[in-house]
């Protein structure tokens, strides 16, 4: 095969990824490539993470501050966090090690929409970006950069960096030559042009990167695969909210509120998007479109079988048996993907003239809508909001799902209020859970309770001790009159509840907040009916 390398002056600056990670020094600030475990560098900071141990071993901590596309893996995040060799880092993770840092305070964690990064570091809001190391697939003769499996916001790393240090994989295929679109053509206010980009297949754009190769102080050579973490197999739960959310788009498309065809899908990471997707390729659909961020399996499928012709995205994250399907039929799959920066994947223009579906997991929704994606009980960090408030806030339907339970049934998905908002109300129109479906579109706020209730929530078998008696409720009027309200809260309460909860399970046969609060109200229009530990289960008019 061709030299990956085919520009004469880069082989000059060919060196050890130790020699290129020696360039980088304590409290830079530096951009890195990768978007959820695709197109990270796979040396260099395995390199600086050993100097970091080193220097801290010594008595002299290495610490710097970390940019990236969107999570990377544990050769990037989790050796620079094992080192404690991150000060700050943004704007998407996953890691474990790193994810365990951040929720000690040890590392600040900057959690913004994916679609900001670029603008923002425009702007001068994370300082100068003194260096930064990207992978590529290759350097043509020229010296443009072909992308690797993922664009993230390499094209902004490598015009703001000061400094440049190129890993070249000859792991990723030659043949992701051509795969890519890369738009030069956006700015800041107020010389900002529309984006000329009416459909997912359209290119606007073109195959490389450009780098200043005065810029670029290293280049090392790499052979290593992407993080390629499996997927689960789709649970019963899974399968059920996919069953749900297929029920609807065929109700959506009998009463003309969406084309056979669908519009163009977004679908977020994780196990619950991916069961999403392999459930699609069983709803006889054909020649659907994707307008979304993250290739994963499910919709390498669904490409594989015709139910998409084209995706556009802004990087993989497949399984080992997903690189190995796309690789050996790289041919077919340039002709039906695109990859694109995240400035333009996630580009709130795009999406809302596109029209997308956004198909997001949450970690729990309260019964108003409002939806928690990113903290545990509040304040320890999952993942990061990624792209999900860029499709949520601007799709033309924005579904956000999950279990009706977490951790083994104990605590609820459905709460009276959510711990941390990602996703406000006003963005979200579709919840669905294995229980069913709630479409909140043109509803109040009560009615929206009702419904989340009655279709999302967990259900308690008929004889749980959390039934509430029609006793109980009149003790409970006498016990707290009721303020009427537009939305029937009581927050200390709810707050008290979910401590209780993440602290023990789920509490024993306690009244839940928002239930008294509705019970309670001489002008409420709800009867309780029952409620499970951790929040209300149904009420009915
Ligand atoms: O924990 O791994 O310890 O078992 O959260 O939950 O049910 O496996 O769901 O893999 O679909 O991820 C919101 C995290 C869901 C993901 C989230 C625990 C649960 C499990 C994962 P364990 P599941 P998924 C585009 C879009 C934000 C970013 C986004 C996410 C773990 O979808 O990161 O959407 N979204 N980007 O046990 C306590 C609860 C819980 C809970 C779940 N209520 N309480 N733990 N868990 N609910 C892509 C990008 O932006 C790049």
């Amino acid at each position: 095969m061709q030299d990956r390398i085919r520009h004469a002056g880069m082989h000059d600056r060919l060196m050890s990824a130790e020699q290129a990670a020696a360039l980088i020094g304590p409290g830079m600030t530096v951009a890195m490539s990768g978007f959820t475990g695709a197109g990270y560098p796979k040396s260099v900071p395995q390199a600086l993470a050993a100097r970091m141990d080193a220097a801290a071993a010594a008595g002299a901590p290495f610490r710097i501050k970390v940019l990236t596309g969107a999570s990377t893996a544990p050769e990037l995040d989790g050796a620079l966090a094992r080192a404690n060799g991150m000060e700050l880092r943004l704007p998407y993770q996953s890691d474990p090690v790193l994810r365990e840092r951040i929720n000690n305070g040890e590392i600040d964690y900057i959690d913004m929409h994916l679609s900001h990064v670029a603008q923002h570091t425009w702007s001068g809001f994370f300082g100068n970006i003194d260096l930064a190391v990207i992978e590529v697939a290759g350097i043509l003769e020229d010296g443009r950069l072909i992308p690797s499996s993922s664009v993230g916001n390499n094209k902004t790393w490598l015009d703001q960096a000061d400094q440049i240090i190129l890993e070249v994989n000859a792991f990723q295929p030659a043949g992701l030559e051509g795969m890519h679109d890369i738009y030069y053509g956006t700015a800041l206010p107020p010389d900002r042009k529309p984006i000329p980009l009416t459909a997912p297949d359209e290119r606007i754009g073109e195959p490389y990167l450009h780098v200043d190769p005065a810029k670029v102080v290293a280049v090392v050579r790499t052979d290593a695969p992407d993080r390629n973490s499996p997927f689960s197999a789709p649970d019963e739960a899974s399968r059920e909210i996919a069953g749900h959310l297929l029920d609807f788009f065929d109700h959506e498309i009998q009463r003309g509120r969406l084309p056979g065809k669908l519009l163009p899908l977004q679908s977020g990471v994780g196990n619950i998007a991916n069961a999403v997707l392999a459930a699609l390729s069983e709803g006889g659909y054909e020649g659907l479109t994707a307008y979304t961020e993250v290739i994963q399996d499910g919709m390498l499928n669904l490409i594989r079988n015709g139910v998409i012709k084209m995706a556009s995205a802004t990087s993989f994250s497949l399984s080992a048996a997903g690189v190995k399907e796309f690789n050996d039929n790289i041919d077919f799959y340039r002709t039906r993907i695109l990859l694109r920066t995240q400035e333009i994947s996630n580009h709130p223009e795009l999406i809302r003239r596109l029209g997308v579906i956004a198909m997001n997991g949450m970690i729990e929704a309260d019964i108003y809508g409002n939806v928690n994606s990113t903290h545990i009980a509040g304040s320890k960090v999952m993942n990061g909001i990624g792209g999900s408030g860029d499709f949520a806030r601007n799709g033309s339907l924005s579904v956000f799902m999950s279990p009706s339970t977490a951790k083994s049934g104990s605590i609820s998905g459905i709460v009276p209020m959510v711990s941390h908002v990602d996703h406000t109300e006003h963005d979200t129109m579709i919840i669905v859970t294995d229980q069913g479906l709630a479409d909140l579109r043109g509803l109040a706020p009560k009615q929206r309770a009702q419904l989340i209730i009655d279709r999302c929530a967990p259900r308690l078998p008929p004889h749980a001790p959390g039934l509430l008696r029609p006793r109980q409720a009149r003790e409970l009027r006498q016990a707290h009159p009721p303020p009427p309200r537009r939305v029937p809260l009581l927050a200390r309460q709810a707050c008290r509840n979910r401590q209780h909860a993440h602290a023990t399970g789920p509490p024993p046969n306690r009244l839940n907040p928002i239930t008294q609060h509705l019970n309670n109200g001489r002008n409420s229009q709800y009867q309780v009916l029952s409620m499970d530990g951790v929040g209300i289960v149904s009420f009915r008019k």
